[in-house]
C-alpha cells in the first residue's frame, strides 16, 4: 500500500464510522487483540496509519488487512516479553533516520541550547531543572535497536545517551510510582510504565549515530527505549512527570493502544 504523508491540520475524529468499522469487526478485534490498536480506533486514525483513504467498505478492509500483516512483524520485533529486544550491527544503521511527528519536517521547532532546560514534576524529591551541560556530562549507553511506527515502517538506529534507570534515581524519583511521562516542547506527551522505564534498553538520547541529534529528530534530549513503538518515545523533551495518575499521551488519547511495548 502506498505511503502518503497526512496533512498537518489532519486530526482523527473522535467518533469512529461505526458502521464501516462494525463490518470489519472480526479484522478489528484480531488488530485489537495483538495489542496495537483499540476497537474504538476512529476510521481517522486509520488513515493515518496506512495512508489510505477509508472512505469506503473495502478500503477499510484493506487498510485494515495491511495493519494485521504489519502487525505480525512487529509481534517478533517487539512483542516478546521472554526474550530482551533485539539489537543490531552498526553497519545496519540507517543514516539518516527517518523522520516523524504529527507535522512536517518543515515545522519543526528547533529548540535553544542556549535556554534549554530540562524540568520536573511530580514524585521526584530533586525537581531543580537539568542544563544541558549537565545532560551531557552523564554517562552514555548506546543501544541500536529497531524504530517501528504503526505507520507500518521501521528502521535500525543507533541512539546513545542517558539510562533512564540510572537517570529517575539520581533525582529521586519514585521507583516505585506508575507512570513516567515525557513533555515535548512540541505540546506532544506520551507516557509510559514504570517498568518500562526502568528497562536496561530504555535512554535518554542525545546522539544519533554517535553525533549530537539533529533538531529534527529531538534535539537536545528525546526518549529512546526497545520495547516500545515509535510514537511512546517523545521528542524534544523539555518535562518529565512521575506520577500515579494515569497521563495517557497524544496518540493514546486518540485510540492508539496506551501500552503499544513488551
Ligand atoms: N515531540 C514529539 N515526539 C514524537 C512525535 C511527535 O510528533 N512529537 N512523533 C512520534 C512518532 S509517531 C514517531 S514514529 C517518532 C519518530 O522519530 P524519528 O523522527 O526520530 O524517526 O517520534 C515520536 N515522537
Ligand atoms: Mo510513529
Amino acid at each position: 500500500m502506498p505511503f502518503a504523508k497526512t496533512p498537518s491540520a489532519f486530526r482523527p475524529p473522535d467518533v469512529p464510522d461505526r458502521r464501516l468499522l462494525s463490518e470489519n469487526r472480526r479484522l478489528v478485534r484480531e488488530i485489537d487483540r495483538r495489542g496495537v490498536l483499540r476497537g474504538a480506533v476512529s476510521l481517522g486514525a486509520l488513515s493515518l496509519l496506512t495512508g489510505c483513504d477509508v472512505s469506503n467498505g473495502e478500503s477499510v478492509q484493506s487498510a485494515l488487512r495491511a495493519i494485521s500483516g504489519f502487525n505480525d512483524r512487529v509481534q517478533a520485533w517487539l512483542f516478546d516479553p521472554n526474550k530482551p529486544a533485539p539489537t543490531y550491527r552498526p553497519d545496519q544503521v540507517l543514516k539518516p533516520p527517518r523522520f516523524n511527528a504529527y507535522y512536517p519536517i518543515q515545522q519543526v521547532k528547533p529548540v535553544d541550547p542556549a535556554t534549554y532546560q530540562l524540568e520536573f514534576a511530580g514524585l521526584v524529591s530533586d525537581k531543580r531543572p537539568w542544563t544541558l551541560d549537565r545532560i551531557r556530562a552523564f554517562p552514555e549507553q548506546e543501544i541500536i535497536v529497531r524504530h517501528i511506527c504503526i505507520e507500518g515502517w521501521d528502521y535500525i538506529g543507533q541512539w546513545s545517551g542517558l539510562n533512564l534507570r540510572d537517570f529517575l534515581t539520581s533525582v529521586g524519583a519514585d521507583l516505585t510510582a506508575k507512570y513516567v511521562a515525557f513533555h515535548g516542547n512540541d505540546d506532544y506527551m506520551e507516557s509510559i510504565d514504570m517498568a518500562s522505564a526502568l528497562h536496561p534498553q530504555t535512554i535518554l538520547a542525545t546522539k544519533y549515530a554517535g553525533e549530537t541529534l539533529p533538531d529534527p529528530y529531538g534535539f537536545p534530549l528525546r526518549l529512546r527505549t526497545a520495547v516500545k513503538l515509535g510514537f511512546k518515545n517523545p521528542k524534544w523533551i523539555r518535562a518529565i512527570e512521575v506520577t500515579n495518575t494515569y497521563p495517557g499521551g497524544y496518540w493514546s488519547d486518540k485510540g492508539f493502544n496506551w501500552f503499544s511495548g513488551i
